[in-house]
């Protein structure tokens, strides 16, 4: 007997601007993502005003899924996939998020998509907004800090609830919406960048602009799930969060105060408010402290509260920890820094690996919150080479994988309800962070490389033909 559910949802995890590519085909527009530049671990992308013909933008081309996914869903499919985490390019349904209409091509194309989870038996789970904002809604609102923005992303909602009510029940409204507490979402998320370009690393942090932005993305996501639950009872609607487990650095109860304090920002005010559905008591110090004064409607309690998600999700990749002294030492990745814990080994791109830190976190969630919950990204970003037989032996992520499975598994034992497992990049898609293809994360090697080069074939690893065991027997062989 299986330790998860008969009705596991395994599968996989993708977006669209990492992996879709066609950025302006078919009447899509521009989103962020498309301003962004390549990178790499030691360089950081930049984000542009203009396209600029001396640079490259990986999501242009990325793996183009647009043509290939027939070919991807397939290969999915032959691992037993259960599940296909996707997002819609929100570019592609309203090309500058202002229009009255959603554009037909835009939508025709994942009909497609769907249509051939359907004939596969894969059950899609679809993120309405995975660092796509259209960019147009940059220039003319300040992304997100505009209160207009809410209007936008509501009739987008609107537009595929109806399209897709046949084909898609499970929906996430924000991927990783708790980025936007940090500078770097001002670019991921919030869109609070006009006017700005350069490094992604150099964009102002401008706390006062990002939360007022997510005030507005609760609202927006709130609306989409009160109107979803009005109108399709089939649907369930998720909330998205990154979930970065951290520590105190040491038993000093400065260093348990700084992480109390962080862990409450970083992990739970976002999914405080979607799953609670109000501002967590510790809010207001934290708006005190940092000069922020939110701009609030009359009604907009009410709004939190009827918008409340039905099920909770996160991504999981990492740990680190938390010290009350300046200069600790840093795991230096991207989005997330933290002091180093002297128990964990690192990723190449310094992200501490803990899967014991995903048990405890899956306990610590359910504990607070009790309602069903989903990892929906987790894996090792790597650098694969091929062996002498052309193939990608990546023992180092089956190791990874499995060590989080066994302590998913031990969750479940704990009594976490646990939906199901998609890990992120099922096929090796851009880089979120670094807009690199080096950065890889998939059971499908794909041959894309960071010059743009590469003639986009797809080549299975030998993790691919772990995963369909660990599959077909729901978690048993691991
Ligand atoms: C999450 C994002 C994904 C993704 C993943 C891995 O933060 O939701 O979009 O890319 O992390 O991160 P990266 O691509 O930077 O390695």
């Amino acid at each position: 007997m299986s330790v998860l559910r008969k009705d596991f949802l395994w599968g996989g995890a993708t977006a669209a601007n990492q992996l879709e590519g066609a950025w302006d085909v078919d009447g899509k527009g521009p989103s962020v993502s498309d301003m962004c530049t390549n990178g790499s671990a030691k360089a950081p992308k930049w984000v542009t005003r203009t396209i600029r013909p001396d640079r490259l933008y990986p999501s242009h081309e990325a793996i183009d899924f647009y043509h290939h996914y027939e070919e991807d869903i397939a290969l999915f499919a032959e691992m037993g996939f259960k599940c296909f985490r996707m997002s819609i390019n929100w570019t592609r349904i309203f090309p500058t998020g202002m229009e009255l209409e959603p554009n037909e091509k835009g939508l025709e194309f994942y009909d497609k998509v769907f249509d051939c989870c359907k004939a596969h038996k894969i059950e899609p789970l679809v993120t309405i907004s995975h660092y796509e904002l259209p960019y147009a809604l940059v220039e003319k609102y300040n992304g997100w800090e505009g209160r207009e923005v809410i209007d936008c992303f509501v009739r987008y909602c609107k537009a595929i609830f109806e399209r897709y009510q046949d084909k898609v029940k499970l929906w996430l409204t924000f991927n990783e919406i708790n980025s936007s507490t940090m500078p770097m979402g001002a670019i991921l998320n919030t869109g609070t960048i006009r006017g700005f370009e350069g490094p992604t690393t150099a964009v102002p942090d401008n706390k006062q602009q990002r939360y007022q932005a997510l005030h507005h993305m609760f609202l927006a996501s709130a609306l989409a799930v009160k109107y979803a639950h009005e109108h399709y009872p089939q649907f369930k609607i998720g909330d998205m969060n990154l979930f970065a487990t951290s520590y105190p650095l040491t038993p000093n109860p400065d260093d348990v105060l700084a992480n109390q304090r962080h862990f409450n920002m970083m992990n739970w005010f976002c999914s405080d408010v979607q799953v609670r559905g109000a501002y967590p008591f510790y809010a207001q110090r934290f708006f005190d402290e940092n000069g922020i004064v939110l701009k609030t409607e009359p009604g907009d309690d009410e709004i939190l509260k009827e918008g409340r998600v039905d099920f909770y999700t996160c991504s999981y990749y990492l740990s680190n920890c938390i010290s009350a002294e300046q200069g600790a030492k840093s795991t230096g990745d991207n989005i997330i820094s933290g002091a180093t814990n002297p128990y964990l080994k690192s990723s190449d791109w310094g992200w501490q690996i803990d899967p014991k830190g995903l048990r405890w976190s899956l306990n610590e969630i359910y504990a607070r919150y009790g309602i069903p919950m989903m990892v929906v990204e987790n894996g090792l970003g790597a650098y694969d080479q091929k062996g002498a037989d052309g193939m990608v032996h990546d023992s180092y992520r089956i190791d990874y994988l499995r060590q989080h499975i066994e302590q998913m598994k031990e969750a479940v034992k704990d009594g976490v309800d646990l939906m199901g497992y998609t890990p992120w990049g099922c096929i090796d898609l851009v880089s979120a962070s670094t807009g690199e293809m080096a950065k890889r994360y998939g059971f499908i090697y794909v041959n894309k490389f960071d010059d743009g080069t590469g003639d986009l074939s797809r080549e299975r690893k030998e993790s691919f033909f772990w995963y369909k065991k660990v599959i077909e027997s729901n978690g048993e062989i691991l």
